[in-house]
């Protein structure tokens, strides 16, 4: 069955008159004109370019008309819409101008003007000397160890056999942080990073370790309450001291260049046996100081030699400490003070310029900051 037809219900269609589509495109034109910006002109399009603008309506009412008054409705209406359409267009690429323009002034940069920039930094010369000392022992096969600041003075003492009544805990005053009997204090040496190394690591084994120590010390011109040492140690089967001779000289070669002599006499340290104290022959007078009548040095006050470290065979009471069967291996080990390092090899009178934090003395080192 088909649906019924539908109701016949002309709706009366006029067009717009002349007047009528004038005051439209004026009402357009003026609205285009007035759009400072491009969101405003946008607005402008959907109110007098849109399907519900009144030309737009008109436009689609032409075929509605009696075909008499198409034609006229039809070049009417459409004059009126092409003029709206080059309004638009015109003032859209006006303003875009207008903006390109605008964006180029205000987001100028002038590449000219002096800048202000926080200096990026740079590592610090002690950083620096220890990194070259440890590079010397790492090229050379050794490990880098590492070790806690805050330390067990089982480590830090009993284990490098210095055990609580020994007049050897004198030697170096210590900081204790944490209440007596805790048995906690701040390291006064690296030498504990020998046993942390030994208990932990296989044999044969060559580590060496930078890091920070605390001295109940009091600051003055070659001494400071936090300092950086660097130690070394070697524990393998056959060692002796040619070998710990070897690698002293290495890194006297690396920090003040090949050629100087290092000597080694007795001292005593409790975890090495024996024990020795190195030092170098001076980088700068060269030894001419101690001639009689000759220019004295202020360096080795002319006796023609440096202090540079401490070092010795490791006491086998430190292996029996840490399991290693003293029969079957030898070891060595040394420490030095990398701040003293750098004081020697650069001239450095008080050690307290590499704690100041002034950027001069950085700078005086090549960093470039
Ligand atoms: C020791 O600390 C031993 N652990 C070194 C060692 C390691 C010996 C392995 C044998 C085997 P000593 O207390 O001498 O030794 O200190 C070593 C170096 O630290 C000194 O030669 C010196 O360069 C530096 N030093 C010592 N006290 C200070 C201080 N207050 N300020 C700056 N540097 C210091």
């Amino acid at each position: 069955m088909s649906a019924p037809n539908k109701n016949y219900d002309p709706v009366e269609v006029t067009a717009l008159s002349a007047e009528q589509v004038q005051r439209a495109l004026a009402a357009a034109l003026a609205a285009i004109d007035s759009a400072t910006t491009l969101d405003e002109l946008k607005e402008a399009r959907l109110a007098h370019s849109g399907d519900k603008a009144p030309l737009s309506l008109a436009r689609a009412e032409i075929g509605a008309l009696p075909p008499a008054a198409r034609a006229e409705a039809g070049r009417r209406v459409g004059a009126a819409t092409a003029r709206v359409r080059d309004a638009l267009s015109a003032r859209q690429a006006q303003l875009e101008k207008e903006r390109d323009d605008s964006v180029l002034v205000t987001e100028k940069v002038d590449v000219t003007l002096p800048f202000d920039r926080t200096p990026p930094g740079a590592r610090h010369p002690v950083t620096l000397t220890a990194d070259k000392l440890a590079d010397v022992f790492v090229a050379m096969g050794y490990e880098v160890a590492d070790g806690p600041e805050v330390e067990a003075e089982w480590y830090n003492f009993d284990a490098l056999n210095i055990p609580p009544d020994h007049p050897a805990r004198e030697m170096q005053d210590t900081l204790f942080i944490a209440p007596p009997g805790s048995g906690i204090v701040l390291r006064t040496q690296t030498s504990p990073v020998q046993i942390r190394s030994l208990l932990t690591r296989p044999l044969p084994l060559y580590v060496v370790s930078p890091g920070r120590v605390y001295r109940n010390e009091a600051m003055d011109a070659t001494h400071l309450s936090a300092f950086y040492q660097i130690e070394g140690l070697a524990v393998d089967e056959g060692l002796t001291m040619a070998d710990m001779r070897g690698a002293i000289q290495a890194f006297v070669d690396a920090l003040f260049g090949s050629g100087l002599k290092t000597r080694l006499r007795p001292d005593y340290f409790p975890f090495t046996e024996p024990s020795a104290e190195v030092a170098m022959e001076c980088h700068v007078c060269r030894g001419a100081s101690v001639k009689p009548g000759a220019d004295p040095c202020r360096i080795c006050r002319s006796t023609g030699w440096v202090e540079i470290a401490g070092c010795g065979m490791v006491n086998p009471r430190v292996l029996v400490a840490c399991g290693v069967d003293p029969d079957r291996y030898s070891g060595f080990a040394f420490g030095l003070g990398i701040e003293r390092a750098l004081m020697l090899a650069h001239g450095v009178s008080d050690i307290r310029d590499t704690v100041d934090g002034d950027v001069r003395f950085s700078r005086a080192f090549g960093t470039e900051i």
